[in-house]
């Protein structure tokens, strides 16, 4: 009898520890473990979400005729490690082999690798292969080339999967419509509810649960609305193609002040743990094209996402761990500001991130990237510190697709090797992109000064500090000509008032 392990973010009924099942022969270990609920201090509504999905998952495998051994968390005999679960299992039952899927997080993987010393039957690992690129293929295309830029990435997966291609050419001419995605929403523009569904008796039990043993971890637990099955994954999915993909291009890097969700898809938590796979969304929004539901700019935009940025993500994820992990391209060491738990700050467009992030363990990828990070960058924030708070505070955080975005997108950590420049941006930008700065107390056009947005002078400043590092930058050069013309005492500004914001955020710790 082959003992079967499914960890939380792999709830496929396709997974390869799984592909040669047969109900009956084996037994289907899955297990709610202390050390993966607290590597980092998760969302409350993280845990809920995947413990649910985890128990329900358990359901559908029995129903289909499998043994499964489910230990939940508060179960008295709970070793709560994976490994301690493995070992309590085989002691019990005639185990003659261990099956396994590589994990998503290296820390993880670099463990199980070593299971074999702890365990007297074979222990097999198998490759991942929910993705449209493995880890080989993504190694073949990078190597040798001088830079990894995802753009050409994505037009070979796209032909490589025949997406939105006719021949040899992409649909509509062109590659990429990223220039009509950039469109600000209207004030009072209606965006239709995301999916939502109520707990049922499974996910009630898990409510109860966190709230009594995660009381501590960060973010709400009610109200609890995602989807934790497969069919109302799907569900979720059909509702996005039907009500917001038709938006989805023109506003995909909007935020408006009360709307967390605008008209993205809100699959990630979905697709991260298994209940979607990614072939399927595409083909989704492929048809809704095909089907005159939605225009090609936001499907298009839509797929990149999906068959681009996650998969070359990953890519990199894989390609530079574990020494990704350590990098710190500009030496950035400011401890996490305390606003990042409780959004007490009077900065609007990082308040209303931050408190929108603690009640749904979700915000869109330009609250991510263009305010939560852009600040992050700005303040020189320490990239661990940074890159523990995504993983623990969004429902779809796994390390695999965090830390790249974290350490590369966000933070430039990496020094750039796949961003061409840092993300950097003062407040006009996110005046652009929203109406955030029309509740705040700081005015983004005023430039230097206490009643100045601190975006302005602190972009400033981020490039005065790290000029050595950016100034020959062929994308950033030209911004430095901005600043050799200033005068002398608008630099003295910056600085000071800089020195008096990055004061006042250590000193509030
Ligand atoms: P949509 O905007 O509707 O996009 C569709 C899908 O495309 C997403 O569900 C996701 O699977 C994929 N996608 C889009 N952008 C990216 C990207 N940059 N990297 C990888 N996949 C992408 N995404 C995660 O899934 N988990 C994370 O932990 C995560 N951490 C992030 C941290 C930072 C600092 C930044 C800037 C981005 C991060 N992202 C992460 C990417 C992106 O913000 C989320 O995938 C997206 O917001 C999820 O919401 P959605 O499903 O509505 O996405
Ligand atoms: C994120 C998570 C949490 C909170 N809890 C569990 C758990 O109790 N049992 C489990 O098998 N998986 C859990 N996960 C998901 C794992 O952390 C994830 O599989 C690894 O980080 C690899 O991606
Ligand atoms: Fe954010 Fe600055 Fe606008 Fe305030 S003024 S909301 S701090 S960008």
């Amino acid at each position: 009898m082959k003992l079967r392990l499914v960890l939380g973010d792999q709830l496929s009924l396709s997974l390869s520890s799984l592909r040669d099942a047969k109900p009956g022969d084996d037994i289907i270990l899955m297990a709610e473990v202390h050390e993966e609920a607290t590597y980092v201090r998760h969302h409350k509504k993280k845990i809920a979400f995947l413990f649910s999905a985890m128990r329900h998952f358990a359901e559908e495998l029995k129903s289909l005729g499998h043994r499964v051994a489910y230990v939940k968390y508060d179960c008295a005999q709970n070793t709560g490690s994976l490994l301690g679960e493995v070992l309590r299992l085989k002691k019990a039952e005639a185990v003659t082999g261990v099956i396994l899927t590589k994990p998503g997080e290296y820390r993880l993987l670099h463990d199980m690798e070593r299971w074999q010393e702890r365990l007297d039957v074979p222990v097999e690992l198998r490759d991942d292969d929910r993705f449209l690129c493995s880890t080989d293929r993504f190694q073949a295309w990078a190597s040798g080339r001088k830079s990894l830029r995802l753009e050409y990435f994505y037009r070979d997966m796209r032909r490589d999967h025949a997406i939105l291609m006719e021949g040899d050419k992409p649909q509509g001419g062109q590659w990429n419509f990223d220039q009509e995605n950039r469109k600000s929403a209207p004030d009072g523009i209606e965006v239709p509810a995301s999916f939502s569904i109520e707990p049922d008796r499974i996910t009630k039990e898990v409510l109860e649960l966190v709230a009594d043993h995660f009381s501590e971890h960060f973010g709400d637990l009610h109200p609890f609305s995602l989807a934790v099955t497969r069919e109302d994954a799907l569900e979720a999915l059909k509702q996005f193609v039907a009500e917001r993909l038709c938006k989805f291009g023109d506003y995909q890097d909007a935020m408006l002040q009360g709307e967390p969700w605008m008209f993205h898809s809100h699959i990630s938590f979905y697709l991260n743990c298994g209940l979607l796979l990614p072939l399927e969304c595409v083909r989704a929004a492929e048809w809704a094209y095909s089907q005159g539901v939605a225009p090609l700019n936001s499907v298009e935009g839509f797929i990149r996402q999906i068959v681009g940025w996650r998969e070359f993500i990953r890519g990199i994820y894989w390609l530079f761990m574990p020494e990704y992990a350590g990098l710190n391209y500009f030496g950035a060491s400011r401890d996490l500001p305390e606003f990042y738990w409780n959004g007490e700050t009077q900065m609007n467009c990082l308040r209303q991130c931050i408190l929108e992030t603690k009640a749904n363990a979700y915000a869109h990828h330009i609250q991510r990237l263009m305010v939560i990070g852009n600040f992050s960058l700005l303040a020189g924030l320490a990239p661990k510190q940074v890159s523990d708070w995504y993983l623990a505070v969004y429902a779809d955080a796994y390390e695999w697709v965090e830390l790249p975005n974290v350490n590369g997108m966000v933070l430039f950590a990496d020094g750039g090797l796949f961003a061409s420049k840092p993300y950097a941006a003062s407040g006009a930008y996110i005046n652009r992109m929203s109406n955030y700065c029309d509740h705040c107390s700081y005015s983004h056009s005023i430039k230097t000064g206490e009643k100045a947005c601190p975006f302005n002078y602190l972009y400033w400043n981020f490039l005065m500090q790290n000029e050595e590092r950016l100034r020959g930058n062929p994308r950033v050069s030209m911004i430095y000509r901005s600043w050799d013309k200033m005068s002398e005492s608008k630099k003295n500004e910056i600085r000071s008032d800089s020195r008096r914001f990055l004061t006042k955020l250590e000193t509030a710790q």
